[in-house]
């Protein structure tokens, strides 16, 4: 939900006017409006290359993921991984959009930690996937929107570990 649903939804449940500060956290979430869109624009369009890169920068970082035994090992498994990195990779772009990490928690991250232990995922790989994918896509970004774009990277290794 967003700022303004939400917001709409408290209000009406008291029968009230939006508060002050409800309408100033509105205000922010309008104005910061078209930067959150170009954001997800751009991981949206370049979705392949940031799985792609991030995904080779984390097997070069981490090889015991990809070798025999590892949890991402054999083309098949390998491809699950990567698909992994581009689940959070779209909640990113939802997270980004609403301007709110509830989508993000709910769909990703309620239960992951649980999920990926008993797969024997390594939840340290999995959070240094997701920081390979904020170096890469960052690096496609102004100073301001990397700045933004970084802190819905940031929500997602924080909510793994
Ligand atoms: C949108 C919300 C959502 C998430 C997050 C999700 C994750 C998810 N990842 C899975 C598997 C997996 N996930 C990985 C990922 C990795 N292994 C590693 O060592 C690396 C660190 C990492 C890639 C960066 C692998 C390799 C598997 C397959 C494990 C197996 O089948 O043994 C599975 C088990 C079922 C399946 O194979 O599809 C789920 C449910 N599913 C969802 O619907």
């Amino acid at each position: 939900m967003s700022i303004v649903t939400k917001s709409i939804v408290n209000a009406d449940a008291e029968a009230r006017y939006l508060s002050p500060g409800e309408l100033d956290r509105i205000k922010s979430f309008v104005t910061s409006g078209e930067r959150r869109v170009r954001i997800a624009q751009v991981l949206t369009e370049s979705r392949e290359r940031i799985v792609k890169t991030a995904g080779d920068q984390l097997f070069q970082k981490r090889p015991d993921v990809v070798s025999p035994g590892g949890n991402a090992y054999g083309e098949e498994m390998t491809a699950t991984c990567l698909r992994d990195m581009d689940y959070y990779l779209r909640l990113i772009t939802y997270g980004v959009v609403a301007g709110d990490v509830t989508p993000i928690e709910e769909i990703g991250l309620v239960g992951a930690r649980e999920m990926y232990n008993s797969l024997g995922t390594s939840i340290p790989a999995m959070a240094d996937s997701i920081r390979c994918m904020k170096n890469v896509a960052t690096g496609m970004m102004s100073g301001d929107e990397a700045a933004e774009a970084a802190s819905y990277f940031d929500y997602v290794v924080g909510g793994l570990q």
